[in-house]
This record gives structure tokens, C-alpha cells and sequence, in this order.
């Protein structure tokens, strides 16, 4: 037991002041999650990864018996809920896939897809969580239900709902990256609930890994985030997900995901019960299946909850209604399996409780009473939707009309609770709010795919006035830049009044880590401006910081638009003309409308073009062949177009097509 770091614990303030003596004694108020990383950290940026233990030594330490809950609370031994969450692209869906492959879910010949719970076809083609969702898998005897979250900072208010329902967290933090905007958003939340945490170093298999850089910012984060004592003394495990190995220190994996198993067993908090108390669930997932209606999940606090039983349903301002259970199922492996009967502690699914909303409590029909609901950050961006003006209107989508638009985004509020919706200043608008442009542009892309038709305008940060104040939402960009574009990246910033806060030259593979502290209205549009300076190198990641004093007007796009002076189909002809002022989004034998943006100018304000214009014919007779080349039109992304629009301008969403045009509503206000 030499190499065994164990550490007497001091207060938070003696902590971060004074290195602990190199032997001392571990006191753990758990009593069970004793080896941790990060023993030696208490030296600021001087620990040595040496001082992990054995996997031996945790499993001696752990054989001993946990103390006995003094709470007159039960604890279910055999159950462990879990979030996995990160930054995005830190690999929890890929950590998700090991961990189920290892607990064998899936039959030996089973042909599995890769990032199995990205299952919904956007999660797919852009290859990023966009829901939180359920698993589990038992390990040793210890049913394990897993949430996997996503990691994009649009997306965090899926991350703060499904805190609720667990009792610990693993923090997956890249080997290479360290510690991200949205790896401090998750630890906060996470700490904030007194979640434990388990830090996972993932893609430890890189080969530019740097396990103790990042152990040691994780570390600090945690002191910054002003973590207690027993969460500061985190369980570190080094992971490769891709790989499906694991180990408590950085350069001996174990052939398997075991020691991330035991560390979750060991570190992460049985679910603490009432188990004789009054029924009580709090909802904070749903679904919709087709044959059995809205499905609520969430992990039963107190009671037993049981097939075909009555239950009341409580909201938060106490007004209850009845409900009757239809059927009952908990995440067994990859699906949900039916039960009879499920017992506090345990997530589970609940059917037949058609109008049951996020945040609601399922409680027991005579006694019950409504437990605290979820709060989740307030919206930054907001967008008009209003429905399709254009000419075309109708030729491709199902959905057209105001009532469709309104039921549409109406309902999306039952499940999505960060995203608000309001009436606008006409009966055919609607204003939506987001957590950022992707929150509502992965709304707008499920729309368009469902069969609606719609307008969109410009993305507009949402301002607050206190006393009188003007005050604007601020996030923190980091930007990642090579070297060479590090004088146009900060000319851009700079440009959107986004003032330097770090400048860290060590980043990965011999960049630059800037950090910039800039108004949300100058992220709009800047992340394509940033690849295009960078030629596609530069990371850029930003989340919400605070609201500050308005930064004053932002340049705007320098470009104007080129816009088509008349209905008609295009010409080559005509298009040959137009390329030479811009460049173009439309090709030859496309229909487009008066009014419709069919380029950027290559100057400021806009230019009305004929792109429809035919070759006028001649008497004369020409033998002579001409070949026209055309430029390969722009194609721009629903996410491009929205970054791209200006004041005056909306974007025409039908499922087939994504159109920019220019407002006639504001024009004609001009
Ligand atoms: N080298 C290496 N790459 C990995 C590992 N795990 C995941 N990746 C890669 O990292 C990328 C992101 O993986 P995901 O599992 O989708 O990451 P995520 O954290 O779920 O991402 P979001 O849900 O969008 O936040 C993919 O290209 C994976 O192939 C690993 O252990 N090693
Ligand atoms: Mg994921």
C-alpha cells in the first residue's frame, strides 16, 4: 500500500491555499469511493498521474462495508442511475455504445449501428445528440440505467431536465481538450443537484492525449465552480470508448470497460428512498409512440407504482387531476421492457396519461402532493415564424395555414422546456425563443420533414432592461486557430465587439486557444465566417456567460443580396450575366419568384437581376456552337441561410426546398 495517497480532509479554504502533506489519511464521508485521482492536485498543476491506485487496491478498499445510512431513508442496493455528460463530441454516445456492447445487450451476430442512441435520422445526418435518452445495463447484479445526454450547449436544457433523475454523473472530458465551455455548463448543473461525479479522461487512445493537463483544468473547474470537498475528491477512470477499455490510470488500460463498471458501482450514490412513503414521480422526460400515446419517464421518488393503478396527477401550482395507469415499463438493456410493478429508486416509463406534461408529479391518488418542478435556463435567441407568402406556397407542403403553424409549435413546447413560444403582432406570426440558433433550427428541420410550410425571420437576441438599462446576453467563445489565421480571427471577433479574456498557446496540435467574451448577436453568422478565414481549421465553441450593458451597433454583413426581378425559370443566358456581380444560389431551368434572393452581391445594398432572361433570337443564322460555363451555384444549409439573412429578409422553409427572399412586410414599411 505505498503508493497510496490518502488525505486527510481539510476545509475549503485551507484546501486552496495548502498543499496537503504527501501521506495523510483519507476520511470520505461515503466511506466506499476512497481511491481518487486527483489526491495529489491539491499541488496546483504539479500532480503526478503516479498517484493513482492499483485496481486491486480500490477493489480491497471497496470490499469494505458502507457505512449505514443515518436518514431514515431507504437505499436500493441493486440499482445506480446515471448521465453521462460533456461537451460536445468528447464521445458519450460512442462510451454509450462500449458499455452496452460490454454488458452484452446485443446477441453475438446482431449487427449493431455505430452511436446506436443517436436514433432519430437529424442525430444521425449531423452526427450530435440532439435528445437526452434512457438505457440500462446490469453489471454484477447492479441494474445501471444510463441517460445519455447531448453535449451542444442549444441542447442544455435536455441536460438540466434528466438531472433529476439521477443520483451521479460521469464527466467525460476529452484526453486532448480538457475541459470545454459546456463540460463547466454540465459540472455546474450536476454540483448544483450534489450530484456525485466520476470524471472520465476519454480517448485516452490518442495519440496527442495529455491526461494530466486535463485532470488538473478539471480540477481547477471543479474549485472554480466551488464544488465541496467530497465532489472535489472525485474518482478519476481513463477511457477509450471507441475502443471499450478503461483504467484508473492513463497508460494501463484494461482489456475492458470493468474498471469504469466498478468505478460507477463504488463512486456513484445508491438511489437514497422513501419506500413506504406516498407514490411520487416526477416527470422529466416524454415520449410519443403511436399506439400507446404520450409516454412519461421518470425515477419513482417514493412508493410503488403498479399496472392498471389510479393516480392523481399534480402540478405545481397544486391543481391535481386523476389518471390511470395502462402499462408500466423499465429501460431493460436497449428497450423498454413491461413490468407489473416498479419500486422507488428505479426509472421508469408510464402510460396512459395522455395530457401529462414535463414537471408534473404521478402521485399517489389520495395522499399525494406534487414534488418541486424542473426549472431550466431561460431562452437567449428568438425567431418570427409566420406562415409561407411566397407564390409557391402549397406546392410541396402539407401544412400550411396558421392554425397548422400555431398547433405545431404549441406542442412543442409539452416537451421541449427550454424553447418558448408567443404570439406574434399578426395572427399568422409566432415568435419562438431558443436556447441558440441550432436549438431552433433542429425545430425548424424536424417541421420541414413532418410536411409544414413556413416563414422564418432573422434570429434577434432576446434584451433585458433593468433600471432602466439596456442589458444583452454575453457568451464566452473559445476559438481554436492555427497560427497562420490568427490575425483574421481576431479581426472578426474584434469587428463583433467580443473582448480577448485568455489566449492560451498551447492548444492542440500548435494552436492557439482564444477566449473571447462577446454579445450573442455577434456569434450570428460568425462561425462560417470563422472557417472561411481559417480555411476550415479553426474550432469555434461558445456558451451563455451573463447579461451585460448593450456592446452598441455590430457591423453587419457587408455584402447586400442579389434579388430576382420577376417571376419566371432561369436561363444560363441570363445566369451567365448575373455571376458576373456575385456569386449565385440558383442553377439554369429553376423556378424562382419577384423578390427572391438568388445571390450575394458582391458590393454593399441589394441588386434587382433578371436571372429568367432569354437570348433574344436573330435573323441571322449562327453555325458557330457556344458552350456556356456557369459557376457551380452556392449551396447553402438551412443553417447557413439563417446565419445569412438580414433584417429585411426571411427564409421560406417548404420539405422540399429552403428559399431566401426578401420581407415584403418590411420593405414595404421602408
Ligand atoms: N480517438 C477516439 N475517438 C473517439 C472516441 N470516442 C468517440 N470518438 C469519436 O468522437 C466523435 C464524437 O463521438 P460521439 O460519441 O458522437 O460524441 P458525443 O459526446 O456523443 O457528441 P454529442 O452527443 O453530439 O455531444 C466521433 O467521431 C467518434 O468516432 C475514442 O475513445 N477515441
Ligand atoms: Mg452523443
Amino acid at each position: 500500500m505505498q503508493t497510496q495517497t490518502l488525505i486527510l480532509r481539510a476545509g475549503p479554504s485551507a484546501r486552496r491555499s495548502t498543499p496537503p502533506p504527501a501521506s495523510t489519511v483519507h476520511l470520505a464521508a461515503s466511506g466506499r469511493c476512497l481511491l481518487r485521482a486527483p489526491s495529489s492536485l491539491r499541488r496546483r498543476r504539479t500532480r503526478s498521474l503516479r498517484a493513482s491506485a492499483s485496481l486491486e487496491q480500490v477493489k480491497e478498499v471497496a470490499s469494505s462495508p458502507a457505512p449505514s445510512g443515518k436518514s431514515s431513508q431507504a437505499t436500493r442496493r441493486d440499482v445506480r442511475n446515471i448521465a453521462i455528460v460533456a461537451h460536445v463530441d468528447h464521445g458519450k454516445t460512442t462510451l454509450v455504445d462500449s458499455m452496452l456492447r460490454q454488458a452484452k445487450v446485443f446477441r453475438d451476430n446482431q449487427v449493431v449501428q455505430e452511436r446506436i442512441m443517436d436514433s432519430n435520422d437529424l442525430e444521425r445526418e449531423r452526427g450530435i445528440t440532439i435528445l437526452s435518452k434512457n438505457t440500462s445495463i446490469t453489471y454484477k447484479g447492479t441494474k445501471i440505467n444510463i441517460i445519455d445526454t447531448p453535449g451542444h450547449s442549444d441542447f442544455g436544457g435536455e441536460v438540466e431536465r434528466v438531472l433529476n433523475m439521477v443520483e451521479g454523473v460521469l464527466l467525460v472530458v476529452d484526453s486532448v481538450e480538457g475541459p470545454m465551455p459546456q463540460t463547466r455548463f454540465v459540472l455546474k448543473k450536476a454540483l448544483e443537484f450534489g450530484h456525485a461525479v466520476v470524471v472520465v479522461v476519454n480517448k485516452i487512445d490518442r495519440p496527442t492525449a495529455r491526461p494530466e493537463f486535463v485532470v488538473n483544468s478539471t480540477f481547477e473547474l471543479f474549485i472554480e465552480l466551488n464544488a465541496t470537498d467530497e465532489q472535489c475528491d472525485f474518482q478519476t477512470v481513463y477511457a477509450s470508448g471507441i475502443k471499450g477499455k478503461a483504467s484508473l490510470s492513463p497508460d494501463n488500460l484494461a482489456d475492458d470497460l470493468g474498471p469504469l463498471f466498478e468505478a460507477i458501482l463504488r463512486c456513484i450514490p445508491e438511489p437514497r428512498v422513501e419506500k413506504d412513503g406516498a407514490l411520487q414521480m416526477l416527470v422529466s422526460n416524454t415520449e410519443y409512440d403511436e399506439h400507446k400515446g404520450r409516454i412519461a419517464i421518470g425515477r419513482l421518488h417514493a412508493g410503488e407504482l403498479q399496472r392498471g393503478m389510479e393516480v392523481k396527477v399534480c402540478t405545481p401550482d397544486d391543481a391535481c387531476r386523476v389518471g390511470k395507469v395502462s402499462e408500466l415499463f423499465v429501460y431493460q438493456n436497449f428497450s423498454r421492457a413491461p413490468v407489473e410493478s416498479v419500486s422507488a429508486g428505479d426509472i421508469c416509463a408510464v402510460c396512459g396519461i395522455d395530457d401529462i406534461m414535463i414537471g408534473e408529479t404521478i402521485a399517489d391518488k389520495v395522499t399525494g402532493t406534487p414534488l418541486p418542478t424542473i426549472k431550466v435556463e431561460e431562452p437567449t435567441v428568438r425567431m418570427s415564424f409566420s406562415i409561407n407568402t411566397s407564390p409557391f406556397v402549397g406546392r410541396e407542403g402539407k401544412y400550411v395555414t396558421s392554425r397548422n403553424l400555431r398547433d405545431r409549435l404549441y406542442r412543442e413546447l409539452e416537451r421541449n422546456l427550454a424553447m418558448k413560444v408567443e404570439d406574434g403582432e399578426t395572427a399568422d406570426t409566432f415568435l419562438v425563443s431558443g436556447r441558440g440558433t441550432l436549438h431552433l433550427t433542429i425545430l425548424i428541420e424536424n417541421m420541414r420533414r413532418e410536411g409544414y410550410e413556413f416563414m422564418i425571420g432573422p434570429p434577434k437576441v432576446i434584451n433585458k432592461t433593468v433600471d432602466g438599462k439596456l442589458l444583452e446576453p454575453y457568451e464566452i467563445a473559445a476559438v481554436e486557430v492555427p497560427e497562420e489565421s490568427m490575425g483574421s480571427v481576431v479581426e472578426l471577433l474584434g469587428k463583433r465587439r467580443g473582448q480577448m479574456v485568455d489566449m492560451e498557446a498551447n492548444g492542440t496540435e500548435g494552436t492557439t486557444l482564444l477566449k473571447y467574451k462577446i454579445p450573442t448577436r455577434g456569434l450570428i453568422g460568425l462561425r462560417n465566417a470563422i472557417l472561411t478565414a481559417s480555411r476550415g481549421r479553426a474550432i469555434l465553441n461558445t456558451i451563455f456567460d451573463s447579461y451585460g450593458p448593450w456592446a452598441g451597433d455590430l457591423s453587419s454583413r457587408d455584402q447586400g443580396s442579389l434579388v430576382a426581378f420577376e417571376d419566371g425559370s432561369t436561363t444560363s443566358y441570363a445566369l451567365l450575366n448575373a455571376q458576373e456581380r456575385g456569386m449565385l444560389f440558383v442553377q439554369p431551368g429553376q423556378d424562382v419568384y419577384k423578390g427572391q434572393i438568388v445571390g450575394i452581391h458582391q458590393r454593399p445594398g441589394d441588386l434587382a437581376i433578371n436571372v429568367c432572361k432569354k437570348k433574344a433570337a436573330t435573323n441571322v443564322r449562327s453555325n458557330k456552337e457556344t458552350t456556356v460555363v456557369l459557376d457551380e451555384p452556392l449551396s447553402y444549409s438551412l443553417d447557413d441561410c439563417i446565419e445569412f439573412i438580414q433584417e429585411d429578409e426571411i427564409v421560406e422553409v417548404t420539405p422540399a426546398s429552403i428559399r431566401m427572399c426578401k420581407n415584403p412586410k418590411v420593405s414595404k414599411k421602408k
